[in-house]
């Protein structure tokens, strides 16, 4: 913090305003659902990404960062989707979309500018969301940098104690527009579970999102009390969410959705799909079951089947019944089903690696850097392991006994070296807290 402070005042000639920070997140369970009316796990990282910011009264945007060696700027008034790009069209993107989503109570005043400049710790291409860090970290720092502007400007002036934690309505809408400038201005098509992590986690380990009302909820899922610890393997295959591989299989739930004139994908599973009263064994048969026989609903559909085929229905919409049914279950097995017991971890890790394999042979988003990490976490007796984000590259997530976590993490880096791979970073996985003005 200081030194960003001090490099601030060196760079622009002043000290900053304030700072800002947003995490980055791991999703514990629930890929590719969100922009489907699935729920997801995420729990924020103690990484983050860091704004130190001031206020300009010129209608112009300043930002550098300390991991970019270019110094970008715009006047607000003429970015767009478009005309700015890299790193800075997230930056740019967020007061683009702040001006678009209308609101008074978000809106930037005409003559408001600011200068930034932006440090981090997420790893970047890690699949623990560093994007979504940056757009929530700049969009706390513009909405408060605005603040001595709004009152003249006729705009909503922000809520005393400002955009902080416990205004989760304002988070809510500034997830929605750090979305915005992402699928818009970045050209990553994603969902809102990055922003929402970042900028709605609650106290506890993880958070549920259920994104059919975007409704969140604390849920523990507290390792350590159980002798188990989450290993995290950044295996630095670098993934990228703007490379069309994600975007497609988007387009596909999309078409899916709309041939079958319904809200969301999770609207053609059953309401019930935890199933809470089964023991782990026959849950998995019965989620089996559930989504086998939506699959073939959707198939003896034409309207359906013809809108992506059969072949895509039957894998790529596939995994995302089955992230689907596994978060369900996850969640009631943390959050209605204490007392978490040996064999809750058991079944959690189960989920993990039925996950992964939902991933890799239906969804098409593993790779191999992932693949090894995996087996070899499983080979060492981990309980579960997945790929975790939005896959072909990024991070892998293994539970294991505590005292397996460094045997585990010496045979992944043993296993990449043998193949070549790039040495992986191990992480260790802490609750993080979501973003927040920090000076
Ligand atoms: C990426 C996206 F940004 C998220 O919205 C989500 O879809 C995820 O991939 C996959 O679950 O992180």
């Amino acid at each position: 913090m200081a030194a960003l402070r001090a490099e601030f005042t060196a760079r622009f000639g002043g000290e900053p305003d304030g700072v800002w920070s947003a995490p980055g997140r791991l999703n514990l369970l629930g890929e590719y659902v969100d922009f489907n009316g699935g729920s997801c796990m995420p729990t924020p990282l103690p990484y983050r990404t860091l704004v130190a910011g001031r206020l300009r009264r010129d209608g112009v945007l300043h930002a550098e960062s300390l991991q970019m060696a270019e110094h970008a700027e715009a006047r607000i008034a003429e970015i767009a989707p478009g005309n700015v790009s890299g790193w800075f069209a997230y930056v740019g993107g967020v007061a683009w979309a702040m001006n678009q989503q209308g609101g008074a109570d978000i809106a930037l005043p005409a003559e408001f500018g600011a200068d930034l400049l932006v440090d981090s710790t997420v790893p970047v291409g890690g699949g623990l969301s560093s994007s979504a860090a940056l757009l929530s970290s700049t969009a706390l720092a513009l909405l408060e940098l605005s603040c001595p502007l709004r009152a003249a400007a006729a705009l909503v002036p922000l809520p005393v104690g400002g955009c902080g934690p416990d205004n989760d309505a304002l988070r809510a809408r500034l997830a929605a527009v750090s979305m915005d400038a992402e699928n818009r201005v970045a050209g990553a098509r994603t969902g809102g579970l990055d922003h929402t992590a970042a900028l709605r986690s609650l106290p506890g380990e993880a958070l549920v999102i259920d994104f059919r009302d975007l409704s969140i909820e604390a849920v523990r899922i507290d390792a350590t009390g159980a002798g188990l610890k989450f290993l995290v393997i950044d295996t630095r295959a670098p993934h990228d969410l703007a490379d069309g591989q994600y975007s497609s299989r988007r387009q596909a739930c999309e078409d899916v959705t709309r041939a079958a004139g319904v809200e969301n994908l999770r609207a053609l599973l059953p309401a019930e799909i935890a199933f809470p009263e089964l023991d782990a064994a026959a849950a998995r048969t019965a989620r089996h079951l559930v989504v086998e026989e939506t699959l073939d609903r959707c198939v003896a559909e034409p309207s359906i089947r013809d809108s992506v085929g059969e072949r895509t229905l039957r894998t790529w919409i596939r995994h995302v019944f089955t992230d689907m049914v596994l978060v369900e279950r996850a969640r009631a097995l943390f959050v209605d089903r204490m007392p978490v017991t040996e064999a809750t971890w058991a079944e959690l890790g189960e989920l993990f690696t039925e996950s992964h394999a939902s991933m890799r042979d239906d969804l098409g988003a593993s790779r191999a850097e992932l693949d090894v990490a995996v087996d070899t976490c499983l080979a060492e007796g981990a309980l579960g392991a997945r790929l975790v984000g939005g896959g072909f590259g990024g991070a892998v997530l293994a539970l294991v006994e505590a005292d397996r976590l460094n045997p585990t993490a010496q045979a992944v880096a043993d296993a990449f070296a043998e193949r070549g791979f790039v040495s992986p970073v191990f992480l260790p996985l802490a609750p993080g807290r979501p973003a927040d003005r920090d000076a």
